[in-house]
C-alpha cells in the first residue's frame, strides 16, 4: 500500500542553532522542490541517491523564508525507507513553523508520534526491538543504559535467533515423523526434550537479564528520610555535587521534597531530599512531614539517616518503624564528632540485619561505601553471562515469559500427546516469540507501541 506523504519537526522546539523538518512518503522530493529553490545548481528531483543542498525555502509569493540545507535520501536508503528530505532550517520557533506550514500547504500531513520509525520497521528498515529501543537511546540516562539500548538497536539480538533455530529444527523433527513416519523413524523424544530444555534455559537467561538491567532503564528513587538535623540535605548536596538544597543547623529547614536525577555506578538515580519527620505545630513543616512520608512510601530505596552524635532516640525509633525494612539502608552520619553516642552492638540489637554504614558527609567519610550499597541493593539477581547481556522492555519481557511458559509445557507433554499437537504447540511458540522482531504481531498492537514515541522521531 502507498503511504501518504509525511512532515513533522523533528528538533525539539523552542530556540536553537538548527531545527530538522522530516519529510517521508513517496513524491516528497518532487513536492519539496516546488518550494525550495537551490543557491546553484541543478534542482532537487533531477539529483540521485544521497545529497545535501543549499537553498531556499520560499513563500508563496516567491520571497524567501529561510536559508536551509536540504537533506535528500531516497529510498530505500533512509531512517524509513521511502523518500525522505530533512529540511535543517534555522532553530527559532518562527522560521520553523513557516517552513513546516508550507510543508503542509503542499498536501503533507503533520505525522502521528513514532510515524517515522513505524514506516522504517513496516518497510523491513529495522525490527520491532529495534525500534523500541530508539526511544531507550533517547531516554538514556547513564552510559550504561545507552550502552544497553545500543546494542538492541544495533539488532544484536541473535540470541533470539538462535532461540528460533532451535524451534525450527525441533519442528522440522517433528513434521518430519507426521509425514515421512517410514523414512525417519519415530521421533527421537529424549532429542526434542533436550533442544527444548536448551530453550528453556536460553530464555531464563534471557530474562534473568532483563531483570537485572531494568534499573538501567527504568531508573530508581532513593529517598533520604530520618529526623530534622542529621544531615540530609548536606548527604543530597554531596551526592549531586552541587549547593541544592538549603542546609542549615536549625532542624526543620527542609519543608518541600527536593529532588534530582544522578548517576550513581551507571544507574539512574532519582535522589530526594524530605523534611525531616518528627512532631511539630509548625503548619508549613506539618504539610513538609506529611509529604516526606508520602515519597517513603513510594521509594525504592530508603537512605535512613541517624545522628552519631546525638544518640539513637525516641524520634528515630519512630520513623524506622514507618519504613520497610527490605528497602532501607542505614546511614549512621557525623561519625568525625568527638562525641559518638551509638556503637554497633546498639545498632545491632536495635536493627538486626541491616546493612549499617558510618561516616560523615561534610567530611567525605563513607559516601562511596553508600553508593556501593545503592548499586548493591538495586542491581539484584546474577550478573548475565557474555551474549545474554540485555535489556529489555516489558512487552518484550512479556513476549519471552510468555514463550517460555509454551516451551515447557510443550516439553512436558512430549510423548503423551499426538505428534500433530507437538507441532502446533512448538509453531506456537515460534509464533510468540516473533513477537519480539513484530513479524507476528497484529497492527493494532504496533500502533500502541509507536504511539509511546514522540512526535518527529
Ligand atoms: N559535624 C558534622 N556536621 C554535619 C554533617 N552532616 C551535616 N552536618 C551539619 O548538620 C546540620 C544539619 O544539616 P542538614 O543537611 O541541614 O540536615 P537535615 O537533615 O537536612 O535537616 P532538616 O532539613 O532540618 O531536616 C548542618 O549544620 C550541617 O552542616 C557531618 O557529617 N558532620
Ligand atoms: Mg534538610
Amino acid at each position: 500500500m502507498k503511504e501518504d506523504m509525511i512532515a513533522a519537526l523533528t528538533t525539539p522546539p523552542g530556540e536553537g542553532g538548527v531545527g530538522i523538518i522530516r519529510l517521508s512518503g513517496e513524491g516528497v522530493i518532487e513536492q519539496i522542490a516546488q518550494i525550495f529553490r537551490p543557491v546553484k545548481g541543478r534542482q532537487l528531483d533531477k539529483r540521485g541517491g544521497f545529497s545535501l543542498t543549499l537553498g531556499w525555502i520560499t513563500g508563496e509569493d516567491g520571497t524567501n523564508i529561510d536559508q536551509v540545507l536540504m537533506g535528500i535520501m531516497r529510498a530505500p536508503h533512509s531512517y524509513t525507507g521511502e523518500d525522505v528530505a530533512e529540511i535543517n532550517c534555522h532553530g527559532g520557533s518562527l522560521p520553523v513553523r513557516r517552513c513546516l506550514q508550507r510543508c503542509l500547504d503542499l498536501g503533507l500531513r503533520l505525522a502521528e508520534p513514532g510515524e517515522f520509525t513505524k514506516r522504517a520497521f513496516l518497510n523491513g528498515r529495522i525490527e520491532l526491538n529495534q525500534a523500541e529501543a530508539v526511544i531507550d537511546v533517547i531516554r538514556a540516562k547513564t552510559d550504561r543504559g545507552l550502552q544497553l539500548a545500543v546494542r538492541q538497536l544495533e539488532g544484536k539480538t541473535h540470541f533470539i535467533d538462535e532461540i528460533e533455530e532451535n524451534l525450527l529444527q525441533v519442528n522440522a523433527m517433528v513434521e518430519a515423523s507426521i509425514d515421512f513416519p517410514e523414512e525417519v523413524g519415530e521421533l527421537d523424544s529424549d532429542e526434542v526434550a533436550l533442544i527444548l530444555g536448551v530453550v528453556e534455559n536460553k530464555l531464563e537467561k534471557l530474562l534473568d537479564a532483563g531483570r537485572r538491567n531494568e534499573v538501567f532503564r527504568a531508573g530508581v528513587e532513593v529517598v533520604i528520610c530520618g529526623k530534622p538535623n542529621v544531615g540530609k540535605s548536606s548527604l543530597l548536596n554531596a551526592l549531586l555535587g552541587k549547593e541544592k538544597a538549603i542546609v542549615t543547623d536549625i532542624p526543620g529547614t527542609t519543608r518541600d521534597v527536593v529532588e534530582d536525577y544522578i548517576n550513581i555506578r551507571g544507574i539512574p538515580v532519582k535522589l530526594m531530599d524530605t523534611a525531616g519527620i518528627r512532631f511539630t505545630e509548625d503548619f508549613v513543616e506539618k504539610i513538609g512531614v506529611t509529604r516526606s512520608r508520602e515519597v517513603i512510601e513510594r521509594a525504592d530505596l530508603l537512605i535512613f539517616m541517624l545522628d552519631s552524635a546525638e544518640g539513637i532516640t525516641q524520634e528515630d525509633l519512630d520513623i524506622y518503624r514507618m519504613v520497610d525494612r527490605e528497602r532501607v539502608i542505614i546511614l549512621v552520619n557525623k561519625d568525625d564528632l568527638e562525641r559518638k553516642l551509638i556503637s554497633s552492638t546498639e545498632l545491632e540489637r536495635i536493627f538486626p540485619g541491616v546493612n549499617v554504614i558510618r561516616g560523615s558527609v561534610v567530611k567525605d567519610v563513607g559516601l562511596e561505601d553508600l553508593e556501593r550499597e545503592i548499586e548493591k541493593r538495586v542491581l539484584t539477581g546474577k550478573v548475565p553471562e557474555d551474549g545474554f547481556d540485555i535489556m529489555i522492555n516489558l512487552r518484550q519481557k512479556d513476549v519471552l515469559e510468555r514463550t517460555q511458559k509454551l516451551v515447557s509445557g510443550t516439553r512436558r507433554t512430549i510423548g503423551k500427546v499426538p505428534l500433530d499437537c507437538l507441532a502446533v504447540d512448538v509453531w506456537g511458540a515460534l509464533e510468540t516469540l516473533g513477537e519480539i522482531s513484530g513479524k507476528t504481531l497484529k497492527e493494532d498492537i504496533i500502533d500502541r507501541i509507536f504511539h509511546e514515541f514522540c512526535i518527529g522521531k
